[in-house]
């Protein structure tokens, strides 16, 4: 019996599948593998991310495993949703975490602010802002620097078209903030422009909304479900103390084949290592720096400056430079705490061993 793609199902209780296409295997994670691994490894990703166990989908495979953490230099490195496992064959125990072709990640609360990793191998990161107030063009570059950094293809999302006489002026203030953008304006309420979602959402692609509390994001994954089931909600687990926490972070299969990663947490996505990312978003300014005459210079009184000469010459907009400087503050100050945090990690002499017993979140 084919599955049933009416709703989309959790990772939890996902049905194994035929095909590891289906769940977004490709050429990328396959040469990662040597001949001896190919014959002897089960191929496993990681659906859904629990406080104790991960859950793997794979061909004939639907299990939860441990958590599992490999050591990369320094850093130590959870499997986290979206990852590609290779596990053992007879006891299913993880063996190696495969490469990515894209991560997201964030700083944790509270002191210390621990590196978490939100999700692995999305590919297509859809940022949704409305025809209205919350239409901004600073978030917008702040996602996209995220979306640049995590190497997932950004999408522009403008819902609520209905309610705007103007909808392509807001189009049009997207599309020039990077070449090449993709920008969708909609009624996030009608199935026939959540269509235009599609091309993103096929069989094995996987997906990830991002946007401010009530620009749509529910209403386009509903429309795009074509169910009134809140996909958005995670599942409820218990914590510690016996109360429910939503710390579930898992991918829902969609009705057109692809993988919606659904999970608290996106919205507080902070500025961390998005060097790369910024100097995409902002590659005008980027471009221009290097020929200020002072290496380290803040672009603001110092003689010299290419950045202020490109303002004067009308060429760069000083609203521009003033969003990327704060972008740039927020970046520095959580690199900053991290890097402190690795160099005390290495005094404290924190094996791996200790945070493999540790869940990631
Ligand atoms: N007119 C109109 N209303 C919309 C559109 N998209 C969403 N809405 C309405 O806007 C409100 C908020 O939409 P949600 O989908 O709940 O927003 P959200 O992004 O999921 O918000 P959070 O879950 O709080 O992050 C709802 O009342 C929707 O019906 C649209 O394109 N046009
Ligand atoms: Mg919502
Ligand atoms: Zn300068």
């Amino acid at each position: 019996m084919p599955p049933d793609r009416s709703k989309p199902t959790s990772g939890q209780m996902a049905e194994p599948l035929s095909d590891l296409a289906e769940l977004g295997w490709g050429p990328f994670f396959l040469q990662q593998l040597d001949a001896d691994e190919l014959q002897t490894s089960v191929i496993g990703r990681v659906t859904a991310v629990h406080r104790s166990v991960l859950h793997v989908l794979g061909v004939g495979l639907s299990k939860a495993i441990p958590h599992f953490a490999t050591a990369q230099g320094d850093e130590t490195d959870f499997a986290t949703v979206g990852d590609w496992l290779l596990l053992h064959p007879d006891t299913l125990q993880p063996k190696r975490l495969l490469h990515r072709t894209s991560l997201i990640k964030r700083r944790a609360a509270g002191p210390g602010r621990r590196l978490q990793l939100i999700a692995a191998n999305v590919d297509t990161l859809f940022i949704v802002t409305s025809c209205n107030q919350d239409f901004n063009i600073a978030r917008l570059e702040r996602y996209l620097t995220l979306a640049r950094e995590a190497e997932i293809t950004p999408v522009v999302v403008i819902t609520k078209s209905d309610l705007t006489d103007h909808s392509e002026a807001f189009e049009q203030a997207a599309v020039r903030l990077l070449p090449g953008l993709n920008v969708l304006v909609l009624d996030a309420r009608i199935p026939d422009d959540v269509v235009r979602l599609y091309p993103w959402c096929g069989r094995g692609q996987t997906v990830a909304f991002v946007g401010s509390s009530g620009v749509g994001k529910s209403t386009l994954i509903n429309t795009l479900t074509q169910t009134e089931r809140i996909v958005t909600q995670g599942i409820r687990e218990n914590d510690d103390k016996g109360r429910h926490t939503t710390s579930a972070r898992a991918l829902h299969r969609l009705p057109s084949g692809g993988w919606l990663l659904d999970t608290p947490g996106m919205r507080e996505l902070q500025l961390t290592d998005v060097q790369q990312g910024l100097d995409d978003v902002f590659a005008d300014i980027a471009r221009l720096a290097p020929s200020c005459r002072f290496r380290d210079c803040r672009h603001d009184i110092e003689p010299g400056c290419a950045v202020r000469a490109a303002i004067e010459r009308g060429e760069l907009d000083e609203s521009r430079l003033q969003r990327w400087k704060k972008l740039v503050t927020e970046e520095t100050s959580n690199t900053k705490s991290q890097a402190e945090r690795r160099t005390k990690g290495r005094a404290t002499g924190k094996k791996i061993k200790s945070a493999k017993k540790a869940p990631p979140d």
